[in-house]
């Protein structure tokens, strides 16, 4: 079992799947969201239409089209509220559902971006600190998934990362 910090576009990754910050719509956005609906195409859209949205902190699976990647799994980060609003536990959830439905489905590789840290406002080092606190309890046990990439895209996330992993 191998946990990757990977400076990189989440668009251009190949793995079983690459994780989405969606909001409950499903239906796209800019950031990540944008860049992924960009590369995979239309068909990806239309598939999402049929999902009748997602709730925050829950998570999807869609093919990924013309994506490297196989799949897609739209999960839904909090909005940034302050901090009362349970944003802590959704992000977790977020991050927990998307490894379960991708053990689940028995896939071996998984990469996520820094969910809610863009247009969101969570707070990054926070996120981070969510982030990797739950991807190492799931990985206790996960049996099918071997590989887990934190995707990251900006240099401040990028400091972050590489002090606490
Ligand atoms: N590859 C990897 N990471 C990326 C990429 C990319 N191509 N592009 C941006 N990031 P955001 P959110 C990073 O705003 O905060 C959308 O409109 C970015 O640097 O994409 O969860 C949705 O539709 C940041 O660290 O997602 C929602 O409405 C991280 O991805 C809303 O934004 C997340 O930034 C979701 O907001």
């Amino acid at each position: 079992m191998e946990i990757l910090i990977e400076k990189s576009d989440l668009t251009k990754l190949h793995v079983d799947a690459i994780v989405n910050a969606a909001n409950e719509s499903l239906l796209g956005g800019g950031g990540v969201d944008g860049a992924i609906h960009r590369a995979a195409g239309s068909e990806l859209l239309q598939e999402c239409k049929k999902l009748n949205g997602c709730p925050t902190g829950e998570a999807k699976i869609t093919k990924a089209y013309l994506l490297p990647a196989k799949h897609v799994i739209h999960t839904v980060g909090p909005i940034w509220k302050g901090g009362n609003c349970n944003e802590k536990q959704l992000l977790k959830n977020c991050y927990k559902n998307s490894i379960r439905l991708a053990e689940n489905l028995n896939l071996e590789s998984i990469a996520f971006p820094n969910i809610s840290t863009g247009v969101y406002g969570f707070p990054k080092k926070d996120a981070a600190e969510i982030a990797i606190k739950t991807i190492k309890e799931e990985a206790k046990q996960l049996k099918s998934i071997r590989k887990i990439i934190f995707c990251i895209f900006d240099d401040e996330n990028l400091n972050i990362y590489q002090n606490l992993l």
